[in-house]
């Protein structure tokens, strides 16, 4: 060690006006001016410029160490600069990054960006992008304990599906066939009979075959599950609570990176607007002509309903319920006509989540896999429980990276993962 000086962070430069200080990060940026050397130095807490002369300086994004003195200067980045007294390369780069990582825009193709995401997610925004996911997933956890649930860890490789659908990964599981899980539900059904409330932070796969910019082949899902409730309603309710939770706590915690990102945070009023899918077919197709085909919203559909709640009711949010059994799997809670307890909320113009009550009656649950045409015998390890006496039951999962994307106005949900996977990325 060339110093005994503790490591000291760019954001407590204030502090230390004056004073020498030892910097560790990463060179984020040089230049030479006559016989002065300008050099960024990036580290965990942000950026500081400092100047000296006669270093030698090694590619950019080398980890470095920078001893020197913290002097207030107004027109440097964060208002401070530091005049190096001594510089050290801790890990020289042996190559240059593919891309200027200090530039905010790269005019290069998304392929290629993510081709290169080892180094690319160094960018301030894609860290600034991540830095938001990561406090949102500590509001979702605090705010959840506080209200009395527990974290679960559910299986990921599993010997059936719980969505239905097409969209399984199978996987050869010591010579039988398994497959990747398309979600928890069946896991955080189970453990409302042990702790009532749970909740889980954990990745799930879907093979989707198609390209979009809201789907993924795995991403990070925010599931909630919570017994002896009346009906969806009170799981409405947490909902509305945790998203008043995760934007309070990126105001106070993401307050950098949500203005670097230039996005603005939503208003959560304390009752999100609810309209049922019959209603809202009918007013997008109304009020802007646009016909619904098919079981669910479109795209075109959700964004034009989110533009009239925008309109109407000032707000970015609205959940959708009452959702036909047609449109929904075989667990969710029955209702007259054809209709379930379950609901999806979309926020600014996309699904963030679905959830719903869930069928907590061994008789019901057999009847419904009958009325879906669903092999009992496959579903028997998912109905078991049932048998034991479950409470009525609901819950609901956001997609991380679609609140993610939506929040920051990222308009493709690859940007919200650090190493995505899709139809064609298998690599970072
Ligand atoms: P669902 O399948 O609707 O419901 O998924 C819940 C939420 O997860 C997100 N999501 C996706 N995000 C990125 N890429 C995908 N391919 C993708 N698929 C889904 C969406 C969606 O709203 N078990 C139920 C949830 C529940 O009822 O608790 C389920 O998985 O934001």
């Amino acid at each position: 060690m060339t110093t005994a000086l503790p490591r000291t962070l760019t954001s407590a430069l204030p502090t230390h006006a004056g004073r020498t200080v030892r910097l560790q990060g990463f060179l984020h940026a040089r230049r030479d001016l006559g016989g002065l050397q300008f050099l960024v130095l990036r580290d965990r807490a942000g950026l500081v410029q400092c100047v000296g002369s006669g270093l030698d300086l090694p590619l950019p994004e080398s980890s470095i160490e920078v001893v020197g003195r913290v002097t207030a200067h107004p027109k440097a980045p964060g208002g401070y600069e530091v005049q190096v007294e001594s510089f050290r390369v801790l890990t020289p780069a042996t190559e240059p990054p593919p891309v200027e990582i200090p530039k905010m825009e790269w005019h290069v193709h998304p392929e290629t960006m993510l081709d290169y995401r080892v180094v690319t997610v160094r960018g301030l925004r894609e860290r600034a992008i991540l830095k938001v996911q990561a406090e949102l997933v500590a509001a979702f956890r605090d705010h959840l304990r506080g209200e009395g649930f527990t974290e679960i860890s559910t299986p990921k490789i599993v010997s059936a599906g719980a969505e239905g659908g097409a969209n399984l990964f199978p996987i050869d599981y010591f010579g039988h066939p398994a497959y990747l899980a398309q979600s928890p539900q069946l896991y955080k059904q189970i453990m409302v009979g042990v702790f009532e409330r749970v909740f889980e932070v954990a990745p799930v796969y879907r093979a989707e075959e198609h390209a979009t910019s809201r789907h993924l082949n795995e991403y990070l899902s925010l599931d909630v599950e919570l017994g002896f409730i009346e009906s969806e309603e009170d799981v409405m309710d947490v909902e509305t609570r945790v998203l008043a939770a995760i934007m309070e706590r990126l105001r106070e915690h993401a307050a950098p990176e949500l203005a670097l990102l230039g996005a603005t945070l939503p208003e959560v009023p304390a009752h999100i607007p609810r309209i049922t899918l019959l209603d809202a077919r009918r007013l997008v197709e109304e009020k802007y002509g646009h016909p619904v085909g098919g079981k669910d919203l479109d795209p075109e559909a959700e964004r034009l309903l989110s533009q009239h709640y925008a309109e109407t009711e000032g707000t970015d949010f609205v959940f959708v319920t009452k959702y036909p059994r047609a449109a929904r799997p075989f667990y969710a809670y029955p209702e007259e006509g054809g209709l379930t307890r379950g609901f999806d909320l979309l926020f600014r113009g996309i699904e963030i989540t679905s959830g719903g009550q869930r069928i907590h009656e061994y008789p019901m649950l057999q009847e419904s896999i009958a009325a879906y045409r669903l092999n009992p015998e496959a579903l028997a390890g998912y109905a078991e429980v049932f048998k034991y006496g479950m409470p009525p039951h609901g819950g609901f999962a956001i997609g991380a990276e679609r609140l993610t994307a939506r929040l920051l106005g990222i308009g493709n949900v690859r940007f919200a993962r650090a190493f995505p996977r899709d139809r064609h990325r298998l690599t970072p």
